[in-house]
């Protein structure tokens, strides 16, 4: 009987520290639309050391690009309906604002990105 509740709290132990294990840095995909003028996510949480793959698309019918200066990331001008696709690693923690550099856009086209630490 002992034994039993020895077991007992024996697997519980593991269920609690796999848990507690799980994997904060698989990738993370994020889709994005470029709109006219916005971008239809302007929020997007990441956990630090996580691998973020950004589907950018534009939806619009004007040109639009994503930069994220922290990270280097800056994509060309696309065009209506381009796309690029682009894999970072969210390396540092904190709030980052990611815009569209075309000429008056960035003040209604922008989002953040939320890097939160371990
Ligand atoms: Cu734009």
């Amino acid at each position: 009987m002992k034994y039993k509740r020895i077991l007992y709290l024996l697997c519980l132990s593991l269920l609690l520290i796999s848990g507690c294990q799980a994997l904060p840095d698989a990738t993370q995909t994020v889709e994005i639309a470029g709109e006219d003028i916005f971008f239809d996510v302007i929020d997007i949480e990441a956990v630090v050391g996580q691998d973020i793959t950004i589907v950018y698309t534009n939806k619009g019918q004007l040109q639009h690009n994503f930069v994220l200066e922290v990270f280097d990331i800056e994509t060309n001008v696309l065009a209506p309906g381009a796309q690029d696709t682009f894999t970072f690693n969210a390396t540092t923690p904190g709030e980052f604002v990611y815009y569209c550099s075309v000429p008056g856009h960035e003040t209604l086209m922008h989002g953040k990105l939320i890097i939160n630490g371990n």
